[in-house]
């Protein structure tokens, strides 16, 4: 089966953005990490399109195996079921592990971090840049969220809370200077990047996020911290989070690179429609 990322032989490839393809007009982003190559998006599968019982029934094997074989796989699995759950009128897939969310990410494997070893930088256009670790993020004030995931290929998870620190917290301890526009993420993964406007950045729903559905963040979502963006698709919501750099421009991030929005408010960018999240 070609769309299978496990079969075709392609490898996800670490390493910082690569120019992408002809900007497609509008953007149809493709699944991200699909298949381990950002190179080539395709549009969003049609929404409604039945699938059979048999397909299902494949996908549940995938699923299990997946979990199995330990993350990496798991991600390979997903993705698979990604591309049918969008279009299953069952919302069978929706039992599968993972509570209906993928696993992403852009790079073969990611170092695990513990409370020990977990630091999160500040700096660039800050007048008290420093290093937290994860005692620190969690002995500040915590906010929780409870909100519709949205990704940008089409796979939504309704009502889903997080829990962490208010990201204008962290810039009003540093000390955002003048001159600071824009926020720029980076991801101990070593090559997811994300950002935000300075405006978007202080909204009251954008957290460095601890906790997802009433847990720890685990290692697979982007534990022992990743930043979450309420209002945006879930692309905005860095995974391993390891720094946070005040910036006098806007940097667009890893995805936007191959032509995803830099401003991703769900159902208002990237071509889509999809309904408001709440
Ligand atoms: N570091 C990192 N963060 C990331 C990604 C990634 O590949 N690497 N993928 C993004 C995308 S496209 C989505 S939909 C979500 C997926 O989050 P999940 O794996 O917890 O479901 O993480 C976002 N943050
Ligand atoms: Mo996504």
């Amino acid at each position: 089966m070609n769309d299978s990322p496990a079969g075709d032989g392609t490898q996800p490839r670490p390493g910082p953005p690569r120019p992408g393809p002809p900007r497609p007009d509008p953007p149809r982003p493709g699944p991200p990490a699909a298949s381990g190559s950002p190179a080539g998006p395709a549009a969003p599968a049609g929404r409604g399109t039945p699938v059979g019982r048999r397909v299902i029934l494949g996908m549940l094997g995938l699923g299990v195996a997946g979990v199995a074989a330990g993350p990496y796989l798991q991600r390979a699995a997903d993705t698979v079921v990604s591309k049918v759950s969008e279009k299953d009128p069952t919302g069978l897939t929706g039992l599968l592990p993972g509570g209906g969310f993928r696993y992403y990410s852009v790079v073969a494997s990611v170092p695990t971090r513990t409370a020990e070893d977990y630091t999160l930088t500040v700096d660039g256009l800050v007048d008290r840049p420093g290093t937290l670790r994860l005692a620190d993020l969690q002995a500040m004030p915590q906010t929780r969220i409870v909100h519709d995931v949205q990704c940008v290929t089409g796979w939504r998870v309704p009502g889903t809370p997080f829990e962490g620190v208010r990201l204008s917290h962290l810039l009003d301890a540093a000390g955002v200077r003048p001159g600071a526009t824009a926020v720029r993420f980076t991801c101990f993964d070593g090559s997811y990047t994300e950002s935000l406007t300075l405006d978007q950045a202080r909204r009251d729903d954008v957290l460095v996020a601890l906790r997802m559905q009433d847990g720890p963040v685990t290692h697979e979502h982007g534990g022992p911290a990743r930043l979450y963006v309420a209002p945006m698709y879930f692309y905005k919501s860095a995974k391993w989070l390891s720094g946070i750099t005040l910036t006098s421009t806007v940097q667009p991030g890893y995805w936007e690179h191959y032509g995803y929005d830099v401003d991703a408010w769900v159902g208002r960018s990237n071509g889509r429609d999809d309904a408001p999240t709440g």
